[in-house]
C-alpha cells in the first residue's frame, strides 16, 4: 500500500487537542492507517509573522485512497474541526490545516493538489517533525535530514 506523509498545524483554539483528535479522525484504520506520529511542536508563525505561534506535527500513513481522495478526506476533517476557508487569509490564523506532503513517489501538479508539497523543503515547522519520524527518508530524491540542515529552526520547541 502507498505511504504518505501528512502535516498538521493550527493556531486558533486548543490546537494540540484539535490535532490529536484530527489525527484520530483522519486515520480510521480502514482507509488510512497510522504508521508513525511525531511529537507536537510549538513553532513561530511563518509567512504572516504577526499572529499566534502554531502547533505542528507530522504523521506517516498507509492508505488505500488515491492521492486526491486522501486530500478530500483531509479537507473533510479540516471542516469538521471548524475550518472555514471563506473567512481566512493566506498564511493567516486557522483552527486546523492538514497538508499532504508526499504520496509514494507520486508527482502531481494540478490546481487542487501539488505533490510533493511545493514548500515542504523551505519550512522548518514541517521538516522538524518529519525528520523526527522519518530521519532517513527522501522525498522527490531529496534527503529530509539534509533539507533540515539548511532551514532556520529558531524558536521551534518540542512539546512533552
Ligand atoms: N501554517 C500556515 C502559515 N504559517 N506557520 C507555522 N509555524 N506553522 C504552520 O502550520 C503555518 C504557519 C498556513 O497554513
Ligand atoms: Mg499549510
Ligand atoms: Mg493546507
Amino acid at each position: 500500500m502507498p505511504r504518505a506523509y501528512v502535516a498538521f498545524g493550527g493556531n486558533v483554539g486548543d490546537a494540540r487537542d484539535t490535532i490529536r483528535r484530527a489525527i484520530d479522525a483522519f486515520c480510521d484504520g480502514a482507509h488510512v492507517t497510522l504508521l508513525a506520529r511525531s511529537s507536537d511542536y510549538r513553532t513561530p508563525p511563518w509567512g504572516v509573522t504577526d499572529q499566534a505561534p502554531f502547533i505542528n506535527a507530522c504523521i506517516a500513513v498507509e492508505t488505500r485512497l488515491a492521492p486526491r481522495d486522501l486530500l478530500v478526506r483531509a479537507q473533510e476533517v479540516e471542516r469538521s474541526f471548524g475550518r472555514d476557508r471563506q473567512r481566512e487569509t493566506r498564511w493567516g490564523p486557522r483552527t486546523l490545516d492538514i497538508d499532504i506532503l508526499s504520496y509514494g513517489d507520486a508527482v502531481i501538479d494540478d490546481p487542487m493538489l501539488t505533490l510533493p508539497h511545493p514548500r515542504l523543503f523551505e519550512r522548518a515547522f514541517v521538516l522538524v517533525p518529519l525528520v523526527e519520524i522519518a530521519p532517513d527518508a527522501t522525498i522527490g530524491g531529496r534527503s529530509l535530514r539534509e533539507a533540515l540542515e539548511r532551514v532556520d529552526r529558531t524558536g521551534i520547541e518540542k512539546l512533552a
